[in-house]
């Protein structure tokens, strides 16, 4: 079993679709092992989202993730990061598939709904980032 970290981002949260996504994970066969509702900083974000920090708009993301509740969450399945992008679809939500998450929440590349780690390593670093190991049961 492999383990992935997700949010449901402030825009998807703010509209009101996080149990609609909730519902998405269960019935693609994930299992929840750590969720909580939380208010990101703008430092807490700049700390996240540190390897994207030259790239023109990391300003405009950390603000974003900064501007209101989301919900952070460790995903367990057989596969788990390659099967969470793939529900989650392209970056951008006007490239994504029918059918992803983003292509049914996300509005813009910017607001595009939910995040998802996309290597060991960086679902290592982002579960660690929020969680701690008594939270991931
Ligand atoms: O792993 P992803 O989230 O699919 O994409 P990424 O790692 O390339 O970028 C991280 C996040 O940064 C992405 O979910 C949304 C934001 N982003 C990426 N490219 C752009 C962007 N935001 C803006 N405003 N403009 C971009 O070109």
């Amino acid at each position: 079993m492999e383990r992935t970290f997700a949010i449901i981002k402030p825009d998807a949260f703010a509209a009101g679709h996080a149990g609609k996504i909730l519902a998405r994970i269960y019935a693609e066969g994930f299992k929840v092992v750590g969720l909580k509702k939380l208010y990101m900083s703008k430092v807490e974000a700049e700390g996240f989202y540190a390897v994207h920090s030259e790239r023109p708009f990391f300003a405009e993301l950390t603000d974003f993730m900064s501007s209101g509740p989301c919900i952070v969450m460790a995903l367990e399945a057989e596969g788990a990061i390659l099967k969470w992008r793939d529900l989650m679809g392209a970056t951008n939500p006007a490239e994504a598939a029918e059918g992803t998450l983003r292509k049914e929440f996300g509005s813009s590349i910017g607001e595009n709904a939910t995040h998802g780690s996309d290597a060991p390593e960086t679902a290592e670093f982002e579960l660690g980032y929020f969680f701690n190991g008594l939270e991931l049961l």
